[in-house]
């Protein structure tokens, strides 16, 4: 079904034929906007923004670029076609009918990971609102705000499933979607790297190449779900969550770019020189790597998990591309976790399949993290550089799980908790490196016009030049 933008909420889901909730979401949209004006990008209202909109869900019609003011954006409920032949792909009732409403037993449950999920997507604008000012390039500052408003366009597609499906319990989470803040002491956002401050650009890289990753597969695994509408709904967030990770991958691929850029013109690899030239040394790179990435696991919830078993048995959330996998029942396999043996060594241990889907899950982020990093790689060894940037391990610096608590290295090596903290500053970002780091951040607003610890993108947006007045300033 084609988008209707002549309601006053957008949409593909004929929402004019139910009046109810037509009426409810109506009712929630002034208090979404509101916590934009309040919490989402400061400064910046009205600015003309180069941004994309869907006007449909298919190829043709999910990017119409042109200049919106953000409050004007037409946030809106898009979701995936709705296949009339889709059967359960995975659990016990692998080969039924997928559900078009919510069987009661699962209410509880699927309302908890919808609302789990939708609390990310405003978190995310919350952390990255102050942002704007430090821009390095207008080219950048547009692809923040159409990350941003794409958030709170994901935020709707929890909204509407709530209020739809979930009755009166449902309304109440998504008003309480807009009251739990990011960082905020008695009202947290529910994971903790949704808590983090993002005060730089090179964090927000990090955040949109590693946790919007996440994002990518949590997606992925709910577009697998029983509940129809919901796997619909996460099939088109996917689509808009591409972009996101580019603005991550290009980002970092642009900061190491210029790194060596000035690396061959002072012919040095000393960070303190070329911090001197106002670039981000090779080693600070990687203790922000190092940091965003640990954090992001954290997000896959622990290795051993009967939730996840649960998930995965009653249909409710999948293993990301389940069809790739022979056995969709998953009931007889077993899965081998190195676990931590409470005595600063290792253990072996073999699970149950189903209570390691979180790990099956986190496994295949990881991989999908080392693509980009081959690629950054690749620049550095063309240059001629021995350094390489890596992958911590993913015991090193969790908070959730086996390995939450437990001090490693980078490589995964148990080590006491005084050794960890002697050597922290040599694997995360120090005090002083995040104030190097802030002290590079100076808004660039001249069309075309980088910072100088950034390169400039190989391409701009829809085939504009890199010199497009991507925001138009007032
Ligand atoms: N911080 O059995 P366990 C995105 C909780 S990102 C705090 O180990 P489970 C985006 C957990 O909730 C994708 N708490 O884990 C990216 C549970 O609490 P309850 C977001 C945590 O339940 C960038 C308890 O610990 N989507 O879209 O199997 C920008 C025991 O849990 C954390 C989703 O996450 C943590 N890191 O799975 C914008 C999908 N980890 O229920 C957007 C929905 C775990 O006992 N969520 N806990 O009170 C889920 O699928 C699952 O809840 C989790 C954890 C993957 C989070």
């Amino acid at each position: 079904m084609s988008i209707n933008y002549q309601d006053r909420i957008p949409n593909n889901v004929d929402l004019g034929s139910n009046r109810t909730l037509q009426r409810a979401l109506e009712h929630w949209q002034p208090e979404f906007l509101k916590w934009w004006e309040e919490l989402g990008p400061k400064d910046f209202q009205v600015a003309d923004v180069y941004l994309r909109t869907a006007t449909s869900v298919d190829a043709k019609g999910w990017a119409t670029y042109g200049y919106v003011r953000m409050p004007d954006y037409r946030w809106g409920i898009f979701l995936n076609d709705r296949d009339p032949n889709r059967r359960i792909g995975f659990g016990d009732s692998y080969g039924q009918d997928v559900w078009q409403q919510i069987p009661g037993e699962y209410r509880a449950t699927l309302r908890r990971l919808i609302v789990t999920q939708g609390d990310t997507e405003p978190a995310s604008v919350e952390q990255q609102r102050m942002l704007g000012h430090t821009a390095p390039s207008i080219y950048d500052l547009r692809n923040l705000f159409q990350v941003n408003v794409e958030e709170g366009r994901h935020l709707w597609a929890m909204v509407y499933l709530l209020h739809a499906y979930f009755g009166r319990d449902g309304r109440e989470e998504a008003e309480e979607l807009l009251e739990r803040h990011s960082g905020d002491a008695d009202k947290p956002r529910i994971l903790g790297t949704f808590n983090e401050p993002i005060r730089d650009w090179l964090s927000f890289f990090m955040f949109t190449y590693f946790t919007d990753r996440d994002g990518k597969f949590q997606l992925k695994s709910l577009a697998e779900s029983s509940f129809d509408p919901l796997a619909r709904t996460c099939q088109f967030m996917l689509t808009e969550e591409a972009h996101h990770m580019f603005v991550g991958d290009t980002g970092i691929n642009r900061v190491v770019k210029r790194t060596l850029e000035v690396m061959k013109e002072l012919s040095t690899d000393d960070p303190l020189a070329i911090r001197n030239a106002g670039a981000i040394d090779l080693p600070t790179l990687q203790r922000y790597l190092n940091f965003w990435f640990s954090s992001s696991l954290d997000l896959f919830g622990s290795e051993t998990s009967s939730n996840a078993a649960s998930y995965f048995a009653n249909g409710l959330k999948g293993r990301p591309d389940e069809a790739q996998y022979e056995d969709h029942i998953a009931i007889e396999q077993s899965y081998a976790l190195e676990l931590p043996d409470g005595q600063g060594g290792t253990k072996s241990e073999n699970i149950p399949l189903r209570n390691a889907m979180n790990e099956v899950t986190r496994s295949s982020y990881v991989r999908d993290c080392e693509i980009g990093l081959k690629r950054w790689n690749r620049l550095i060894e063309k240059a001629g550089h021995g350094f390489r940037l890596t992958l911590p391990s993913t015991r090193f610096r969790r908070s959730i799980g086996n390995w939450g608590g437990v001090s490693t290295t980078p490589k995964g090596q148990p080590i006491s908790a005084e050794q960890f903290g002697a050597r922290q500053n040599e694997w995360l970002p120090s005090d002083s490196d995040r104030a190097y780091i802030l002290s590079l951040m100076q808004g660039v607003s001249a069309p075309g016009k980088m910072a100088a610890w950034i390169a400039p993108p190989d391409r701009g947006i829809n085939n504009n030049p890199v010199d497009y007045e991507y925001v138009k300033l007032q």
